[in-house]
């Protein structure tokens, strides 16, 4: 099934002239705007990174690849890759239609022949996919909250390619590399598959890696989506590019992925190689815990340490790929050097930073030493990441109306302006609906969007190095675990959960609101009729029955001085 590394793989791209052709037809046919995970997958699907599959998957290639890992004609194929949509979409197109998938500024990337419609047993695919239906994971969360219920499927005809004006020169399809392979007549290629910034181990293992496998290095990033909370990949292709002078020259080179991952450990291990293989290199590193997506709602890891290595081990004929054992390398004292872990005698001095470490030393503006990393990597990172106390943040308090969230986020806010150093909003949920949701209701549909809203805002607060204070009710976990994510790529966010009772909220009814949802006056009150799920890894409880607003405020501030957000 696999080409040989030497020789160009099948793309789905119609020539210029179709392309143009199509470019005009596809005016009159229905069209899908991508979501950023769609993109991704698409450029894949077109360019022959996810050779053999010619399109979404349909259907009962969708079944056999979630239950055997293989499509139905055998070959092996462990992701599910495939077009999700909203109700509202599905019903307008039907099986036998064309329809035009377009980026989100409505650039026409393709179109799909679709072939199926279903809906998708999203409990199922968690739990054959990923191994547990469990949303700690951040695939399943995807498939749960993000993905539309229905797929659909069939084969691609790729008019162009989504465009990207970061790093031009960086990316290249499996063809362009498969031919800079043949131009430097690198016949041995190791792939090193990463979403992190590379650090003196990295570097060590890899050349060694290259070395023992007597090939060269292909440096292969993920930059289209990783781990919600990753480095972003503006700030990691810096310090690849710096890391890159540290190997002999001509060695090793640098290419950008667009890959959206799953974190689907040893299934995605299998499919990070096939992807590697169509790229047309040979070998690739496989390491402890490949893909890894941390641990699941009981505080477990999802996989064993080995599993990726294990299932990638068992594959490797069908992949068209020699997997590469990871090397976990150390930094040895006495002998100021990198050597693999298990190499070294008794009674050396092993010296090793965790990546909570790391993060640590950088939030905390502490000494990163040298023999660590590299120092043009650890000043991009403190660029990016500068002391917690520089960085934007986000406190986002959440209860039931009349919980006393806005008095105690206007006490804070108060206090935050007369520390000073950063702006601070309020976005409180009264003033939210009133200036920007004020076309939205109560429906669950209409709080997702208005909390998803608030999200956004608070996150470009943060991203900009401002304080965002937040105080809408904000009734959904998924929700507000989606902002958290979003606020979490930029800086701190802080729930508070603002646990006052119902009985005391409706005691209080400041508003009328409560005597008016009883009387069946409002529809879908929360706490009354409609639902409100308590938070579960909120930062600070507070209940404010019998405490003075100015306390409860104090508190807030002592939890921002802990996590290092102010100065003591
Ligand atoms: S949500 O669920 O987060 O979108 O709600 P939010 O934007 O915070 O708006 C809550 C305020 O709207 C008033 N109000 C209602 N709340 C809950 N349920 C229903 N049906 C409802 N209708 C109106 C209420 O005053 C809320 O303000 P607070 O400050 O929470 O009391």
């Amino acid at each position: 099934m696999s080409t040989p590394n030497t020789m160009p793989i099948r793309e789905l791209f119609v020539s210029y002239d179709s392309a143009e052709k199509l470019k005009r037809e596809a005016a009159e046919l229905p069209s899908w705007d991508l979501t950023p995970r769609q993109i991704c997958d698409l450029e894949l699907l077109m360019n022959g990174g996810f050779f053999p599959l010619n399109g979404f998957l349909g259907q009962a290639d969708y079944d056999s690849v979630v239950e055997n890992m293989r499509l139905t004609d055998g070959t092996l194929w462990p992701m599910p890759i495939t077009l999700d949509v909203n109700q509202t979409f599905a019903d307008s197109v039907e099986p036998g239609q064309d329809i035009a998938l377009r980026d989100q500024e409505g650039v026409i990337l393709a179109i799909l022949s679709v072939s199926d419609k279903w809906i998708a047993d999203k409990a199922n695919e968690a739990a054959k996919v990923f191994g547990a239906d469990d949303d700690a994971h951040p695939a399943v969360n995807y498939l749960h909250n993000t993905a539309g219920k229905i797929y659909l499927g069939g084969p691609i005809t790729g008019i162009q390619q989504p465009v990207h004006y970061d790093y031009r020169g960086l990316r290249n399809t499996p063809n362009e590399l498969r031919a800079y392979f043949r131009k430097m007549g690198w016949r041995r290629i190791v792939a090193f598959q990463t979403r992190n910034p590379l650090h003196r181990a990295h570097q060590e293992l890899t050349f060694r890696a290259a070395k023992d496998a007597q090939a060269n290095l292909l440096i292969h990033p993920v930059v289209g989506m990783t781990k919600p909370g990753d480095i972003d990949h503006f700030t990691r292709v810096r310090c690849y590019e710096a890391v890159l002078d540290k190997y002999p020259s001509s060695t090793t080179s640098l290419s950008l992925l667009n890959l959206a991952m799953r974190m689907a450990g040893p299934r995605e291990a299998v499919w990070h190689g096939i992807i590697r293989r169509n790229h047309g290199c040979t070998h690739m590193i496989v390491g402890r815990d490949h893909a890894g997506p941390g641990k699941n709602s009981r505080g477990e890891d999802f996989y064993g340490p080995y599993d990726a290595q294990e299932l990638f081990r068992q594959h490797e004929e069908e992949i068209g790929l020699e997997m590469v054992d990871f090397k976990h390398m150390v930094y040895v004292q006495e002998r100021a050097q990198y050597e693999p872990a298990d190499e070294i005698e008794e009674g050396l001095t092993v010296l090793n930073i965790s990546g909570t470490e790391l993060r640590r030393r950088l939030s905390e503006g502490l000494e990163i030493p040298e023999w660590f990393s590299f120092p043009e990597v650890v000043r991009e990172l403190r660029r990016t990441k500068p002391p917690k106390a520089q960085q934007g943040f986000t406190v986002f308090f959440t209860g039931l109306s009349g919980s006393g969230k806005s008095t105690v986020a206007n006490a804070l806010m108060v206090k935050l302006m007369e520390l000073g150093g950063r702006p601070v909003t309020l976005l409180d949920g009264d003033v939210v609906r009133k200036n920007l949701s004020s076309e939205l209701g109560f429906s669950k549909e209409h709080r997702d969007l208005n909390i998803r809203r608030i999200g956004y805002v608070a996150s470009e607060i943060t991203k900009n190095g401002g304080i965002a204070i937040c105080a809408p009710i904000a009734p959904y976990q998924a929700t507000r675990r989606a902002v958290r994510e979003a606020i979490e790529a930029y800086g701190t966010f802080v729930e508070i959960h603002v646990a006052t009772p119902l009985e005391e909220c409706e005691r209080r009814d400041r508003k009328g609101l409560y005597a008016m949802a009883r009387a069946g006056k409002i529809k879908e009150f929360t706490g009354i009729s409609d639902p409100y799920e308590e938070p579960k890894n909120a930062e600070l409880v507070l209940d404010t029955t019998n405490i003075e607003v100015d306390n409860c405020a104090h508190q807030v501030l002592l939890k921002l001085e802990s996590l290092g957000l102010i100065a003591g």
